[in-house]
């Protein structure tokens, strides 16, 4: 069964000269690294296809490679779209999503809408760069060092170095097979994906030393935007930092709120060591997986009301007897 998705996927990608890959608004390292691994793997394979990977950027990822920012495609009747790491179709970074023949999804959050020909979507898998791996060892598609060594920081990034629970098995047989057949230099991939400036780890301490802990475990960080222009830390670089908190004995589940005054939003991410909190982010404006989720508000006041609402739900939790 899954192998004939694949196979189906494979053909329509040997069918179209012109392909699109896009991923979710955002960008982090799993939805950049599915994204360039496939076009690199693609082009490796059929080098006379023009393949464009599109979406906004970060300096941060460019060691996985280039994105493409504008695309002409010189014959363009026929245009394959495939997004990778995104259920919606409101997330998908592109514009025009409809201007497309054909359109593949790739995925591996819980199923919100269907909007494409072909759905793959397996919210099993650790990481879209998993699912990308799985898609080039069992189909003709190549891959070399390179590409390898992309999935890998996809694989490690989304689990958190294999720290989080959708790590599985078939994970370490991806991770394995790579080892195997490219020989990849895991210590540079782990330099590339964690290694940050002195600022960054400040702006941390700033974030421990103000972090607000309600009744039931739920830790805040709320960062106002004085406090990202004293730390010139960019704010997709806050988002990653809350996977620092996860060791932290007094938290059962924690959020960064970073506000975006340009934006007039205020972008918050959350991560659970047990409650599923992704209903509760879906109440503001979000959603995403179980136990990491990301909501979007536009005041602290109603940061205020959805650590409320997780403070109920950690008193649930702890009230049903899961936790110790
Ligand atoms: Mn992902």
């Amino acid at each position: 069964m899954l192998m004939k998705i694949y196979q189906e996927i494979y053909e329509k990608i040997k069918e179209y000269d012109n392909i699109v890959i896009a991923r979710h608004v955002r960008v982090d390292p799993d939805a950049m690294a599915s994204e360039m691994a496939l076009k690199k793997s693609i082009l490796l394979t059929f080098p006379e296809k023009e393949v464009y990977a599109i979406g906004n950027g970060t300096v941060r990822f460019s060691y996985m490679g280039k994105l493409d920012k504008s695309f002409v495609f010189t014959n363009a009747d026929k245009i394959l779209l495939i997004v990778l790491d995104t259920p919606d179709k409101k997330r998908v970074d592109m514009p025009e999503l409809d201007r497309y023949d054909y359109s593949i999804k790739i995925d591996h959050h819980p199923f919100i809408e269907s909007f494409c020909d072909i759905e793959l979507i397996n919210d099993k898998k650790s990481s879209a760069s998993e699912m990308v791996c799985d898609l080039i060892n069992n189909t003709d598609l190549l891959m070399d060092k390179d590409i390898a060594e992309i999935l890998f920081c996809g694989m490690v990034s989304d689990t958190n170095r294999f720290l989080f629970n959708n790590t599985t098995d078939e994970t370490f047989d991806s991770v394995s097979s790579l080892i195997k057949n490219y020989n990849i230099d895991i210590s540079k991939c782990y330099q590339n994906l964690y290694k940050r400036p002195l600022m960054e780890i400040k702006l941390f301490g700033f974030m421990i030393d103000n972090i607000l802990i309600s009744p039931h475990y739920v830790g805040c960080c709320k960062i106002e935007d004085e406090v990202i222009n004293k730390y010139q830390v960019d704010t997709l670089s806050i988002g990653d930092l809350i996977n620092e908190f996860n060791n932290i004995n007094e938290l059962l589940v924690w959020l960064t709120a970073v506000e975006d005054k340009k934006n007039g939003v205020i972008r918050i991410s959350i991560r659970s060591r047990g409650p599923e909190i992704n209903k509760v982010a879906e109440k503001y404006n979000g959603g995403g997986h179980k136990l990491a989720a990301g909501a979007r508000v536009s005041s602290f006041l109603e940061v205020d009301k959805l650590v409320e609402d997780l403070d109920i739900l950690c008193k649930e939790y702890i009230e049903s007897g899961e936790v110790i």
